[in-house]
């Protein structure tokens, strides 16, 4: 027992557990070594669940994804200058993504480092870091830990979420201080991500200009997913009676099969809308900045915009009614402001047209759907694998590759909200066992990873840890020998394969076999089905090496165009 003489002591490693764990924080995603080892396996006995990966950018993906699900900051954490530059690509990929986030990379000896005298591990981790995420901090004492933490958590959480580093140098984490005193230093974040709501003029402008569309369109993005404001903008879309097109990981905010979703009719709403709301959305390239040919007649357009970033707006066209808030508060305030002021439905001339649109291109796609031919294409590989969600809505699906991603994005149907996770605003390869580990870990739900064989190759040694943690998580790599294609060959006639091909015929499948997983080699839309339907009922881990024909695909899949073309090109 502590007497008066014995004071119980607190120290830098149990600091920053209580801290994280007072904050709600349940999942840690790491990579062990020097100075972190002792912290992890502190943390795992006080009853965090640590999620060791095989490489710091999937760890890393993971507690962005967390974030995403979750509203709180997905915690990631890598030992000193390498470990730290792995994490560091996912970090910058959630700040761009407006994940929230927390790196924490342990770090060397700042006496050292900041003399460059050569430690191990030396690098001033926190001046590389601070451009690539939305704030960066680092701690020197063991009772500033508390603060540290919490200042971590609202930065990543408030206002536009993102990514933020903290900084632990490894001297922190033995630095002793008295318990008691240790206790109290500890910050419990009250309220982290408040409302914010719009100005009620900028509410009436918002109202007036969509009062006066004809062919008004909303479109959602993944802000408006990750905001969890569900049942306000089905009412904002059910009240208004406007159709909606989501971006990719809005899709199933509500229904892909709702009556009013115009993501079947995408280039004629685009073209062809007066007013558009941009909920949660940007006007980037993934929207052609709101311009050019996409966009019809030049001036055509006026636009709405729902974000909780003042800077967002006017970013590359003009924004007549700018509401800057949280999407929950936006949507609610318009859909009050409907519902007081006499709204009345957009003319029906402009709903059945978009409906009509809709029908056809559905009609048009499903026979392709149906192909069960064998290699298979995309189009039957992907008809498999819309049923297998059709029957379980609340599975969560990943998404990455080229062909593989545009082309399930627009078969695939969702159901539900925040389901879909794929490679987002960058359009990243990588993010897939990262997001899928998460995924399991964060929902309890299984996983389906759908994953062109080079954007699988770029996580691919995950497979061990989702088999170590025994995750339902079913991977599916279509493997089309390469990049977007597996026909491409040496202008040379030399005997180095193209740089876009790889090994014909490789059976990935197997790889999941080696850590005791299951393994599927599958070669029709049949098979893939059932293989698949069985995977997610069991959830075993499992991967099935979908054997796609080499010539099925095109070059960047639906973004060729943004290929620059050499005018001397040889060969
Ligand atoms: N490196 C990163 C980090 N991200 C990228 N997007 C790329 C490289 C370029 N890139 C875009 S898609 C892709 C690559 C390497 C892979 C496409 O091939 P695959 O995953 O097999 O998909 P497919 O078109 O065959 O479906």
């Amino acid at each position: 027992a502590a007497t008066d003489a014995d004071p119980v002591l607190t120290d830098g490693f149990q600091l920053v557990i209580d801290a994280l764990k007072l904050n709600g924080i349940e999942n840690l995603y790491v990579v062990p070594g020097i100075p972190i080892s002792d912290l992890l396996r502190m943390a795992q006995g006080e009853g965090l669940r640590v999620i060791s990966f095989r490489h710091e950018q999937n760890a890393g993906n993971a507690a962005a994804i967390a974030g995403f699900l979750t509203k709180k900051p997905g915690v990631c954490m890598t030992v000193s200058a390498p470990g730290f530059l792995n994490g560091l690509t996912a970090l910058a990929n959630a700040t761009t993504n407006c994940f929230p986030m927390i790196l924490i990379s342990g770090s060397s000896e700042r006496e050292i480092v900041d003399l460059q005298q050569g430690d191990y591990e030396e690098m001033d981790q926190l001046a590389i870091a601070k451009p690539l995420c939305k704030a960066a901090f680092r701690v020197l004492h063991a009772q500033d830990i508390g603060i540290a933490v919490a200042r971590a958590i609202r930065a990543a959480v408030s206002g536009r979420p993102g990514g933020v580093y903290l900084d632990l140098p490894a001297k922190l984490f033995s630095q002793v201080l008295d318990a008691a005193e240790g206790a109290r230093s500890l910050v419990k974040v009250v309220d982290p991500a408040p409302a914010q709501l719009p100005a009620p003029d900028a509410v009436a402008r918002a109202l007036e200009a969509l009062k006066g569309a004809k062919r008004p369109l909303i479109i959602l993005g993944k802000g408006a997913a990750y905001a969890q404001a569900d049942e306000a903008v089905r009412e904002l879309v059910e009240t208004s009676g406007i159709p909606f097109l989501p971006m990719s990981m809005a899709k199933g905010l509500l229904p892909d099969t709702h009556p009013q979703s115009a993501g079947a009719a995408r280039s004629m709403v685009l073209k062809d809308a007066d007013v558009v709301l941009l909920v949660g959305a940007r006007l980037n390239w993934l929207l052609s900045h709101g311009k050019g040919k996409t966009w019809g007649e030049p001036g055509s357009k006026t636009f709405i915009q729902i974000d909780i970033e003042p800077r967002e707006m006017d970013s590359n066209v003009a924004i007549v009614a700018p509401l800057v808030g949280d999407i929950g508060s936006c949507v609610s305030a318009l859909s009050t402001g409907m519902a007081r002021g006499g709204w009345t439905a957009p003319p029906a001339e402009w709903t059945t047209a978009v409906a009509a649109r809709r029908e056809a291109n559905v009609a048009k796609m499903a026979p392709k759907l149906m192909s069960n031919a064998s290699p298979m294409n995309f189009h039957g590989a992907l008809g498999a694998l819309r049923r297998v969600i059709q029957e379980r809505p609340d599975a969560l699906l990943v998404n990455e590759g080229a062909n593989t991603l545009d082309l399930a994005r627009g078969i695939i149907d969702m159901h539900q909200p925040r389901k879909r996770l794929d490679v987002g605003t960058w359009g990243v390869m990588g993010i897939g066992m990262g997001f899928a580990v998460a995924a399991a870990v964060e929902s309890g739900k299984p996983v389906l990873a759908v994953e062109g064989d080079s954007a699988f190759g770029f996580s691919g040694m995950e497979v061990e840890t989702i088999c170590r943690y025994k995750l339902p998580v079913c991977i599916v790599v279509f493997n089309n020998n390469g990049i977007y294609k597996g026909t491409d060959v040496n202008p040379t006639g030399g005997s180095d394969p193209s740089p876009m091909v790889f090994v014909p015929d490789s059976r990935y499948d197997r790889m999941m076999e080696a850590f005791g997983g299951v393994g599927v080699n599958v070669t029709t839309p049949d098979e893939l089905y059932r293989a698949v339907s069985e995977a997610m009922d069991s959830g075993k881990p499992t991967l099935i090496n979908a054997v796609i024909d080499p010539n099925a695909g095109s070059e960047s899949g639906n973004i060729g165009s943004l290929n620059p073309t050499s005018t001397v090109r040889k060969g």
